[in-house]
């Protein structure tokens, strides 16, 4: 090794720890580690993130034909903090409240499409 001819082993070890040192320090590296956290943080519960389609259960109270609406007694839903409650929901396209009688019970895709808004977009087994 020619290295050894000029440099002692404590010498080049001390180069040795600066390069990692200086590498680990660079703007690069410390430019990944921060878009890792960021991607991190998008991937774990963000408060933020609005989440606007949940799997709803409940069971239905009333059927209202003419709006094509019903009324529905949900259990809560986590994602929008949102407890028991009754409320009433739209049905999409192609989905018709006369399939269904009061009483009978649901899983359904809920969709929030404005803040008092809600509509089912698709029924659920
Ligand atoms: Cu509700």
């Amino acid at each position: 090794m020619f290295f050894t001819a000029k440099y002692s082993p404590a010498t080049l070890a001390v180069l040795f720890l600066a390069l990692v040192v200086s590498f680990m320090l660079s703007p690069s590296s410390r430019a990944t580690e921060m878009a890792h956290q960021s991607e991190h943080q998008h991937s774990g519960m963000n408060m933020n993130e609005i989440v606007d389609e949940v799997v709803v259960v409940g069971v239905i109270k009333r059927i209202l034909p003419e709006s094509n609406q019903l009324i529905v007694q949900h259990e809560p839903i986590p994602e929008w903090t949102m407890s028991a409650m009754q409320m009433k929901f739209n049905l999409a396209d192609g989905l018709s409240a006369t399939d269904f009688k009061p009483g009978q019970q649901i899983r359904a895709r809920l969709k929030q499409e404005h803040m008092m808004t809600f509509t089912i977009t698709q029924w659920l087994k």
